[in-house]
């Protein structure tokens, strides 16, 4: 019960909001009330700098058992055999395995931001930009796909020490087993970031990133429904390329490399109430209903871009094989921004998007970005994404005019009434 009424007050409105709205933001998700219970526990409370059992604080008996929990849950999950679960996010975690294995001006070749990639992959604005030298590959222009075959030009080229795959808005698979012929061929440490189709991967649904890529990143809130957060991942532990020994002169691992990357050098304390709630969510994840459910996270996605494809809209790469989709809006007179703001009026969230070869500018942005996770956990079926492609049709083509946005709001609140999230 939180008795500051101003807060109080903010999380109600907050509250309202995601009740009565349809939420199709790619990277959100609604998490059980048991990971919510664990991320507002007692926890918060306490400080567990290092690993289970080599801790510098003491007190850590219980959080040591709850953390190797997570990690056994994790590796179960994936077939990992080897997990780090205290990155606080996923630009966290990125930043720990950069720091582990690249030097301040090495090279890194990783998916352009503006064709769908993510900041933390060598964009100039962040710090995987700033302090190494990025390099990016992209999309076809026509067909919108990955060309393997010019990633391995690029790579020839510029000579990375990290390759990365992985994306934030493409909605096609990737071919993990000819990046890692390409990392091979060039001596490059190959790391997915499977931040957005973990949950999808974990179940089978999309090719799996181990034993091809030596390190995995993700986030843990998006498909994986679990509390904000962040981790790494490998299918087996292998000595660092790099060469760098330990005070006895000895070749350190690279999980030892990845473990120091986190703490201490890209984090303090770890958030063991964070932790508790990501090993519920993996242990969700490991139940029979979590596949069902990431089978119609899929089903749903296809069936919005057909509905969405019957209604006129480009999508970037003609569908998808995962949970999002990335509309081109140039040929509806429509912005992304203006997108996102009618049907923000209409209680569907979305966010605009940069599409490949964008000539509007990352805040006005030619695209819109669409995903299935929430809607999916909320109980919308495929029988339910031809009225919801409706809905952002009729959004779009009536952006200027609210009447018709506040029509299609009491559409969708009716809608979401009944379908209530969380019972309480
Ligand atoms: N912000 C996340 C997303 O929406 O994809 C990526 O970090």
């Amino acid at each position: 019960m939180i008795r500051d009424h101003e807060i109080a007050q903010l999380i109600q409105h907050e509250d309202r909001r995601q009740r009565r709205g349809l939420e199709l933001i790619a990277s959100e998700n609604y998490v059980s009330e048991q990971v919510m219970a664990a991320a507002g526990s007692i926890l918060t409370n306490k400080y567990a700098e290092g690993l289970p059992g080599k801790r510098y604080y003491g007190g850590c008996e219980w959080v040591d058992r709850l953390e190797q929990l997570a990690i056994d849950r994790l590796c179960t999950l994936f077939g990992a055999a080897w997990a780090n679960v205290q990155p606080h996010s996923g630009a966290q975690a990125n930043a720990a395995v950069m720091l582990a294995v690249l030097q301040p001006g090495d090279a890194i070749l990783g998916f352009d931001l503006s064709h769908g990639g993510h900041l933390t992959h060598g964009s100039p604005v962040n710090f995987s930009g700033k302090l190494y030298k990025p390099h990016f590959y992209g999309v076809d222009k026509e067909s919108g796909l990955i060309d393997w075959e010019k990633v391995a030009l690029k790579a020839h080229e510029v000579r990375p020490k990290l390759m990365i795959c992985g994306a934030s808005a493409y909605s096609r698979d990737w071919n993990y087993v000819r990046l890692r012929q390409i990392a091979d061929e060039v001596g490059a440490i190959l790391m997915a970031d499977i931040s957005h189709p973990s949950g999808l991967i974990a179940t089978g649904l999309l090719n799996h990133p181990f034993p091809h890529c030596h390190i995995v990143t993700s986030t843990t809130h998006k498909t994986l429904r679990g509390p904000r957060g962040g981790i790494i991942m490998m299918a087996k532990d292998f000595p660092n390329p790099m060469g760098v020994k330990n005070a006895k002169g000895e070749l350190r691992n690279m999980s030892s490399l990845l473990d120091s990357g986190v703490f201490p050098g890209t984090q303090g304390g770890p958030l063991e109430h964070i932790i508790a709630a990501k090993a519920i969510a993996f242990g969700e994840a490991l139940e029979p209903s979590y596949h069902q459910y990431t089978r119609q996270v899929k089903v749903n996605a296809l069936a919005l871009a057909l509905a969405m494809t019957q209604r006129g809209y480009q999508i970037i790469s003609g569908g998808t094989d995962n949970h999002l989709l990335l509309i081109d809006l140039r040929n509806k007179s429509c912005t992304g921004k203006a997108a996102e703001q009618a049907l923000g009026k209409a209680h569907i969230t979305i966010n605009k998007n940069m599409v490949p070869f964008d000539t509007a500018s990352p805040m006005i942005t030619s695209g819109i970005r669409l995903g299935t996770p929430a809607i999916t956990t909320r109980g919308l079926q495929e029988s339910h994404m031809d009225q919801v492609a409706d809905w952002i049709d009729r959004a779009i083509q009536g952006h200027d005019n609210d009447g018709v946005l506040k029509l299609i709001g009491q559409e969708v609140c009716a809608l979401m009434e009944q379908l209530p999230l969380y019972v309480a």
